[in-house]
């Protein structure tokens, strides 16, 4: 059974070139004169985030439950897994985002999730040449031939904690797989699945 482990890594290499430079830097300022170099004036190190968790129970097109995710916010990213059970997905690739509502009342359709968190004009899509990506930006999901889906996905594009604020947050799974570069939404057509955020402990 084919399982989707998958790093949102749009940012990874952004994120991590504090680091890299720095340890960079030092290695080269420890052969040459024994003094540890400091990272670029202003080049701070990333803020750790705080931790946070929230599940979602995922419903499908008929609004039944058929899976679950979690969600749980690390230091430096947000971890995602969901679990849809067979029958649940159509098999294939599915595309996976996060909505800037926290409501999935209006069952099939899904509207209510609202757009992408974190929309911005032109800017969908890990690919993107020109803009973004945008915060709910996620890789596809991998549902196998009975339609079940495992899948896996680490984030730096959002922090969990502040995303839960105001409106909320809901995840969305597409009938079709997001192709990471078109508009609005990588061609990744209707909302099949839909869950709410939910801080984990209320
Ligand atoms: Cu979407």
């Amino acid at each position: 059974m084919l399982k989707s482990a998958l790093l949102a890594a749009s940012s990874l290499a952004l994120a991590g070139c504090g680091h890299i430079g720095h340890a960079g830097h030092k290695m080269h300022g420890e052969g040459h004169d024994g003094h540890m170099m400091h990272a670029p004036e202003g080049a701070a190190p990333a803020a750790r985030k705080a931790p946070a968790s929230a599940t979602a129970t995922i419903l499908g097109a008929g609004g039944l439950e058929i899976g679950y995710a979690k969600f749980e916010q690390g230091p430096t990213g947000m971890l995602i897994r969901m679990e849809i059970g067979a029958g649940g997905m159509t098999p294939g690739w599915h595309g996976v985002h996060l909505h800037e509502k926290g409501d999935c009342s209006d069952v099939g359709a899904y509207q209510l999730s609202g757009g992408h968190h974190g929309k911005e004009a032109g800017a969908h899509g890990l690919m993107n040449p020109d803009l973004g990506p945008e915060a709910g930006d996620l890789p596809n999901a991998w549902a196998s031939a009975d339609g079940s889906t495992g899948y896996e996905a680490f984030t730096l594009l959002t922090e969990l904690a502040p995303a839960l604020d105001g409106d909320g947050l809901s995840i969305i799974v597409h009938a079709s797989e997001d192709d990471h570069r078109s508009q609005p939404i990588g061609g990744a057509g209707a909302r099949v699945a839909c869950g709410v955020v939910t801080r984990a402990g209320g």
